[in-house]
């Protein structure tokens, strides 16, 4: 069999930190973490679930900032090395397709993706309620809003970063207008980013504990020789509340409706001291990940409690082959629900 690959660009400056000697799991923390958190502007209270690229042999990233008056909005951010940024303390302002002003009244938990040339923004927004909204840019100065994808209720959305058998593929969890206690994660396809159809439902909750109340994509999906490769989130309600971790699973490549792999445990669960308390205590929330194909190299972002951004890594080998050996599918995983 030939080697497993990751299909996309070298990045020779992703943040990297070997993995320690002591450590027996499949992801590491970056020893720095949190890299951002509280009061980083003087608009911003916390920064964490946010999302990031390599750009112009730098980086840039969709932060979510949620401001003083407790509503969270996207912000931009530069950095040199994808560890220390400079975040805007202006929320991006975003005209239509007609240039005229279209700001989201709350805007949280962005993706970010390069896609045939253009970057596009997704993120939750208000729509009468909350579900996807989608945006483009071409040089992170101007920002056009595009026909938010999906109506209320939905979150989540993660589009894929090419076409698949010509179609636009968005992940995305259909929820309620509050706290969802339940959740899983659907497929459509888009011949051009307006119109959306064909859903499937790809991964379901309920399946082991950790992920047993809802899921939901978390970082654009990694292309790689056996599939893509996704990292999504795992939620489980105790008496005290949701807790949030970290799993990740393979959907084919030509029909990523179908999981090949999942993992049974969660690969990250919160226990430092700033994924286990802050805002929201025991939250880790992947919403983007960076990956170098030369060396298989990932460093996952991700929110940790409601309050700070972190990075965790690990390599396309090792994590292929902890989801080969760990994973369990349920019977409606994997299969072409309708
Ligand atoms: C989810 C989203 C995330 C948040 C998580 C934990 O519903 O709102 O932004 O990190 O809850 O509070």
């Amino acid at each position: 069999m030939s080697k497993l690959e990751i299909i996309g660009s070298e990045l020779s400056n992703i943040p990297w930190q070997e993995k320690p000697e002591t450590c027996k799991d499949v992801m590491w923390r970056h020893t720095g973490n949190p890299i951002m958190g509280r009061n980083e502007t003087p608009t911003t209270a916390r920064i964490y679930n946010s999302a990031v690229l390599p750009y112009e042999g730098k980086f840039v990233g969709v932060f979510r900032a949620d401001h003083k008056d407790g509503i969270p909005k996207l912000h931009l951010g530069h950095s040199d090395d994808g560890i220390k940024w400079n975040i805007d303390d202006n929320e991006i302002n975003w005209v239509d397709e007609n240039n005229q002003e279209y700001n989201p009244g709350y805007a949280y938990d962005p993706r970010l993706v390069e896609l045939e040339g253009k970057y596009y923004i997704l993120w939750c927004t208000d729509f009468g309620g909350p579900t996807i909204g989608l945006g483009v840019t071409e040089d992170f100065k101007t920002f056009t809003r595009l026909e938010n994808s999906f109506i209320p209720f939905n979150r989540n959305g993660v589009l894929f970063p090419r076409k698949i058998n010509g179609y636009y593929a968005m992940l995305s969890r259909p929820s309620d207008s509050g706290h969802t206690p339940f959740g899983d994660i659907f497929i459509s396809y888009s011949p051009d980013l307006t119109f959306w159809g064909k859903h499937r439902r790809v991964m379901t909750s309920g399946h082991t504990w950790w992920q047993g109340t809802k899921i939901g994509a978390g970082a654009v999906p990694i292309e790689t020789s056996e599939g893509w490769l996704l990292f999504y989130h795992g939620v489980s309600g105790t008496c005290n509340g949701f807790v949030y971790s970290i799993g990740a699973a393979l959907l084919d490549k030509e029909n990523p409706a179908k999981v090949l792999y999942r993992t049974k445990d969660y690969i990250m669960t919160p226990e430092m001291d700033y994924e286990v308390s802050g805002f929201v205590p025991n939250v880790t929330f992947p919403c983007s990940a960076l990956c170098d194909a030369k060396t298989g190299r990932i460093a996952v972002y991700y929110g940790a409690a409601d309050t700070c951004l972190g990075i965790a890594y690990t390599t396309v080998e090792e994590l292929v082959s902890h989801l080969k050996n760990n994973s369990f599918l349920l019977p409606t995983d994997g299969e072409e629900f309708r």
